[in-house]
């Protein structure tokens, strides 16, 4: 079987997941699940970068180590990639010993090969971007995040490549994608290129050198090597063989920010290894929000999983990859992804589905009719043309044209449905109208299975449940696309009562439900990275039962004279008071507030009491009544009080 190697880039551990990353996770599981409808072993790889002084950082704000800072922004990943139902086959982090063996590995190819050297460098270096910029770029950066670095270290000699990658981007045309970024690196390289510091001997947060290890790796000799160390290079064995298998990379699938690494450094370290390139680079543009690249520096971010729990995943899924063109930068609005879902989801493919299959179930009695002979409908043709099309736009990473081009065969299916009015043909009992009504849906069930197909690797969830209903039994998942025609559906099947798919949604409540939703994540964000979120009080409820005011005036409570205050003999937490309520004798009451209250000081306080409660014994003394104190979640009691004078033995209420 012919083998498909996708992989994410490791997301840096300085941030938890947010829907940036997720889109990129999301494309690629798309890809690797269109991939093996296509009959190829796909494997998909994603991981966390947690090297680096960033990282070192911010686990020292935080508090705690760097491996357990890392460790907790990590498994925010994997849960974030688990929970979004992300299909990954191997998840790599940098900090995993197996790692440094790759890197050591891939290091002294490329020293073996003489393409690294030591010297000193004196530069100024991006805290943020971790890498050495020039005067210019410093200047534009806020002054905190540019530090001056001298040091002596290991340099890797990129400026030797210069000619070779030229000759790589012009043999390959496709090496880089899509065509802005490919002339972007292109210029760049043609500008020159210096050679590259590789190690850091100022730092400690990273991989030692295998032969000098008061340096250790600079971030992306490091990060890049994980598309590698993540199927078995530097191990041996079993998982130097998947290696073997699996690389190079059939494609890299980045933001276009890191293509410069990715398409100048990453094949300039592999050619002075003497190891294969990966086939090609595609660098996805941005997810923009409130006019900027959604970014956590600058603060607009928004989160994947909340938006998932309103709009499902999927709708998540569709709205990435329908309404941004994959290669360029895309608006993120929260009204768009919901009135994407309700008309294309909902209103689309969801009442299709519910259509087709309740008809097919009211007038075939839920069997799958004959196809039609001589169909004038165009639908077959449209069919086989949307086939070819979506196939095609998916292995170029066109997901939106594809999915355009799915959903204009739904609404030719659409109308045709209204134009054939089959609840008419329905009554109709002559041959020709129940022959029309067959073709009518047949015609619509076909297409639904041509759409569960195609559609799949973007709605993994919901399109085997049209699959199933429309009684085809075999894994979806594993469908053989280039096999798929119109005209498959087999006549004689059985189909499903159809279950809902896609609810709609509200677009206005559902706004607000995310945004609400998204409050929430920002708090599980802090707690993952260290800083607890600042704890906002839940709001207090009340969930006593109701009492009729009748009820009410069963309690007698009056205002009391304290004569007397002394701690009880025999409690420690009572003190025994003697109160005047106005009647021809004192009470004697026992109150629990010793310890809180000196006795000497509420002689001579008036207090309020609860005067007909039956009289109990306390630890030796009757009580005859109770005073009336609040207390909150401190357990400390505060004595009720007059704010004017009240006279002794009124009635509270
Ligand atoms: O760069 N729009 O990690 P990172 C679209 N560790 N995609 C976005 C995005 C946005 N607003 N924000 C993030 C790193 N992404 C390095 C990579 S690879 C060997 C090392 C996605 O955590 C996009 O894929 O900053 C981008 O390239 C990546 O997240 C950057 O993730």
């Amino acid at each position: 079987m012919k083998k498909y190697y996708i992989t994410t880039p490791i997301y840096y551990v300085n941030a938890t997941p947010h829907i940036g990353h997720a889109y990129t996770t999301l494309a690629s599981d798309s890809v690797k699940r269109f991939r093996r409808m296509l009959g190829e072993d796909a494997v998909l790889t994603t991981g966390t970068d947690e090297h680096g002084q960033k990282v070192e950082q911010s686990a020292q704000k935080a508090g705690w180590t760097p491996q357990e800072f890392t460790d907790s922004v990590s498994a925010a990943f994997r849960r974030e990639w688990d929970e979004l139902g992300v299909d990954y086959d191997h998840f790599r982090r940098t900090t995993d010993p197996l790692h440094a063996q790759a890197v050591h590995e891939i290091f002294l190819r490329c020293k073996e090969a003489g393409y690294i050297y030591k010297a000193s460098y004196s530069g100024k270096y991006s805290v943020t971007d971790e890498m050495f910029i020039t005067d210019e770029e410093a200047a534009a950066l806020d002054p905190d995040k540019v530090i001056e670095v001298t040091e002596e270290n290991y340099f890797f000699k990129l400026s030797a490549f210069g000619d070779k990658l030229l000759e790589l981007y012009r043999s390959q045309p496709d090496f880089v994608q899509p065509e802005a970024r490919r002339n972007e690196v292109i210029a760049f390289v043609e500008q020159g290129l210096k050679d590259l510091s590789i190690s850091r001997s100022s730092l400690k947060w990273g991989i030692p050198l295998p032969d000098d290890p008061a340096h250790v790796f600079y971030v992306w000799f490091d990060a890049l090597t994980t598309y590698m160390s993540a199927i078995g290079y530097g191990e041996t064995g079993e998982r130097r063989q998947l290696w073997e298998k699996l690389w190079p990379a059939d494609v890299h699938m980045i933001g276009k920010e890191i293509v410069r690494f990715h398409a100048v450094y990453w094949p300039a370290f592999l050619m002075a290894a003497g190891l294969p390139l990966p086939k090609k680079i595609y660098a996805h543009g941005w997810l923009v929000f409130q006019g900027d690249k959604m970014s956590k520096s600058k603060g607009n971010i928004v989160r994947a999983r909340p938006i998932a729990k309103v709009v499902g995943v999927e709708g998540l899924r569709y709205y990435l990859l329908r309404e941004i063109v994959f290669g360029q930068d895309g608006n993120f609005s929260w009204e768009a992804l919901v009135e994407r879902y309700n008309s294309d989801l909902a209103n689309g493919l969801g009442n299709l589905f519910s259509r087709t299959l309740t008809m097919l179930n009211k007038y075939r009695d839920g069997v799958a009719p004959e196809p039609p002979a001589g169909d004038d409908s165009g639908l077959p043709e449209k069919g086989s043309a949307t086939i070819a099309a979506v196939t095609a736009h998916f292995e170029k990473f066109e997901f939106s044209r594809g999915l355009e081009a799915l959903w204009s065969l739904l609404s030719a299916v659409d109308k045709y449905i209204v134009t054939q009015q089959p609840w008419k043909l329905a009554n109709a009992q002559d041959a020709d109208s129940q022959a029309r009504l067959s073709a009518t849906l047949y015609n619509a069930a076909e297409a639904l299975r041509l759409a569960a197909v195609l559609a799949y690797p973007i709605l993994p969830d919901s399109t085997p449940k049209i699959w199933k209903a429309l009684g085809q039994s075999d894994d979806l998942a594993t469908y053989p696309l280039r096999e798929l025609a119109w005209g498959g559906l087999a006549a004689g099947g059985r189909t499903l009562e159809p279950e809902p798919l896609y609810p709609r949604l509200d677009v206005e409540k559902s706004v607000k439900e995310m945004q609400a939703l998204e409050e929430e994540a920002l708090k599980e964000q802090a707690a993952t990275m260290g800083k607890p979120a600042e704890e906002s009080k839940p709001a207090l409820v009340v969930d006593t039962p109701e009492i009729q005011i009748d009820d009410f005036f069963k309690v007698d409570m009056r205002v009391g004279l304290v004569l007397e205050a002394r701690q009880h003999p025999n409690a420690d937490k009572l003190l025994h008071l003697t109160i005047d309520i106005g009647e021809a004798q004192p009470r004697s009451i026992c109150a629990g507030v010793a310890g809180v209250y000196d006795p000497a000081k509420l002689v001579g306080r008036k207090v309020a009491i609860v005067a007909n409660l039956k009289p109990r014994k306390m630890r030796g003394i009757e009580s005859q009544g109770m005073i009336i104190a609040a207390s909150g979640d401190d357990h400390h009691p505060y004595l009720v009080s007059f704010l004017e004078d009240a006279p002794i033995g009124a009635r509270l209420g």
